[in-house]
This record gives structure tokens, sequence and C-alpha cells, in this order.
């Protein structure tokens, strides 16, 4: 039995105010379940970036400045399937740059395939594949003292408070040297009728993806949440520039989890917090920097302007 899940999802339901942490999402059927949003009419995010490492390649690579001719680490950070920074790799190999791929994942599966699909891809390309929640694996990022870009995109960093914003830039800041870089993805701030139907599609995906925590608990801690005695509800304001998901309860009701031993009252209208999504501009990013040593460069945005990836560079 995993216990960290077990007290995470006890320490969740106890609270005042409900809440379930987002990172588990993410075992297989959210995976598969995640690839599907990024596919979906709605969610812009994944094209947006994807036409900024299609289109604006040497954008990226001129405002990287990397000397050609000094070996580099090119580092990702929760590198999924590569997609968008295959792109990037492409034209990097065949300008004759000189480095190495260093994707890091916490998902093993992950990292295999995305190792055989480059190999087969990108032949001449040398891939040192890392397994780790990237938080952890940031300190060892400092034993090497080569050059490094370090690639942190998706709005990944979307999926953290602001305070865990701040100390996961510090600490990528701390593990880093002068002059190296860092490409951050981010959503930008915008309207209401763009954002919310990304976390409201029509088919009901992202419903799934929520409502998989719920069918985690009840096959992996043996509980009994009744899915259609609650509903999904995505909620959004561009002047505070958050998407937040919740999962809200249709009506008076007990769920009892049996790992727990313990059963957890509900009430009609009730929400279970699950998940945020900050959508950023240059103002919050800044302030989001500011007590750490990275440093705004270049914005590049996509042909809409909904998203940029930000180079920021090592002070
Ligand atoms: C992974 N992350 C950036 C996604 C997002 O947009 O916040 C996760 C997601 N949640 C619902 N849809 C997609």
């Amino acid at each position: 039995m995993n216990t960290k899940f077990q007290n995470d999802i006890n320490e969740g339901l106890s609270k005042a105010l409900k809440s379930l942490p987002s990172k588990y999402f993410y075992d297989k059927t959210g995976d598969d379940l995640f690839v599907k949003i990024m596919n979906l009419p709605e969610y812009y995010l994944t094209k947006a970036e994807f036409d900024i490492f299609k289109n604006q390649t040497k954008n990226i690579i001129a405002a990287l400045d990397i000397n050609p001719n000094v070996y580099f680490e090119l580092i990702e950070l929760g590198a999924g399937d590569g997609t968008k920074t295959k792109e990037l790799l492409k034209v990097l190999i065949s300008e004759n740059f000189n480095f190495d791929y260093i994707p890091i994942d916490i998902s093993n599966n992950a990292l295999k395939q995305l190792e055989t699909n480059l190999n087969t891809e990108i032949p001449n390309l040398n891939v040192t594949k890392k397994q780790g929640d990237y938080f952890n694996v940031l300190d060892g990022l400092k034993t090497s003292n080569h050059p490094k870009v370090v690639l942190f995109l998706g709005s990944n960093i979307g999926n953290m408070e602001d305070e865990k914003a701040k100390r996961f830039i510090s600490k990528l800041s701390s593990s880093l040297n002068p002059n190296d870089k860092v490409v951050l993805g981010v959503d930008l701030i915008k309207s209401k009728d763009i954002v919310l139907p990304a976390y409201n599609d029509k088919a009901g995906i992202t419903k799934a993806f929520n409502f998989n925590l719920l069918n985690r608990i009840n096959k992996e801690l043996d509980a009994n949440f009744n899915i259609d005695q609650f509903s999904h509800q995505p909620e959004y304001t561009e002047t505070e520039g958050i998407a937040r998901s919740y999962i809200v309860s249709n009506t008076d009701q007990e769920v009892h989890i049996g790992a727990l031993n313990k059963t957890f009252q509900f009430k009609k209208g009730e929400k279970i917090h699950t998940e945020i999504s900050r959508k950023y501009n240059d103002e919050i990013l800044n302030s989001i920097l500011e007590n750490s040593s990275l440093r705004i460069v270049t914005k590049l945005l996509d042909t809409k302007s909904y998203f940029a990836d930000y180079i920021l560079i090592k002070t």
C-alpha cells in the first residue's frame, strides 16, 4: 500500500476546504487521458507551444546564445513524449551543435519510449536519460560544470501555487552556473472564453482526468465514491489569471475509505479543489523570479499570443 498517497488523501479530505493533490492525476490512465487532452480542439496550450518550437526554432537558438564549439547539456524537466523538443533537437543536430540531451522524467516507461523514438528519428543525438522527480533531480545537476540549458515546458510551472513556483525557481537557479539558460513555457493570461473550455472540453476528457483521482482512491484505497454523485467544475477569472479545477458533491453524502478506516461527509455543493493552472504575464513571472538569480532575456510568442516561452539567464 502506498502510504504517502494514503496520507495525502486523508490530509486533503480532512481539511475544512477539501483538496486533493493534482500530482495523483498521473497514473497510467491519467497519462493516457492527458495525451488525449493535448489533442483536444479546446486545449490550445500544447499546439501554441508547438507552434513556437516549430516556427521559431532559430529564434530560440539565437536567444540561448550557445557557442557551437563548446559542449553543453540540454536538460529537459518532465520530458514526456518530447514532441516539441524534437523540433529544437533536429535543428541543433543539423547545425552541428555539441551537446547531450538529458531528459528527466518521473516515468521510466516514458523515458524508455522517448529514447527509442529519438534513436530512430535523430540517430546522431546523444541521449542520457535520468529517472526521478525533477524537484529532487535538480541537486544532481550541480555535479557537472558544463554550460547548461534547462527546458521546463508545457506550462508545468502553472500547476504550482506561486509560493511553490518560487521555491522551485530558486532551487533551479541555485543548481545552475552564471550564463546557463532556462526555457520556461507558460500559458498567458487571457479571456475566460478561451481558457475555460480548455479545462471543460465538450468530449468530457478533462472531466474523466479530474475524476481519475476518485477512481484511483476507489481502487487503491478501497473507497466507495459514487462518481455519478459528483460534478467536474473548472473556474477561472482573468483578473486573477488562475484556472482552478474542482470536484463538486451533487448531494449530501458519505464516502468510506477502507484503507483509512474512515468516513468523510460531503455537503451538497461542497467542493474538492484538485488543480491549479496558473496563467502568466511578465509581471507575475518577474515576481516569481525575484528572489532567484534568473532573469528574463527574451519572450517568444506563438502566432495567437496565447503562450510564451521565456528564455531566462542565470546571472
Ligand atoms: C500539465 N498541465 C500543464 C496541464 C494544465 O493545463 O494545467 C494539466 C491539465 N489539467 C487539465 N487539463 C490539463
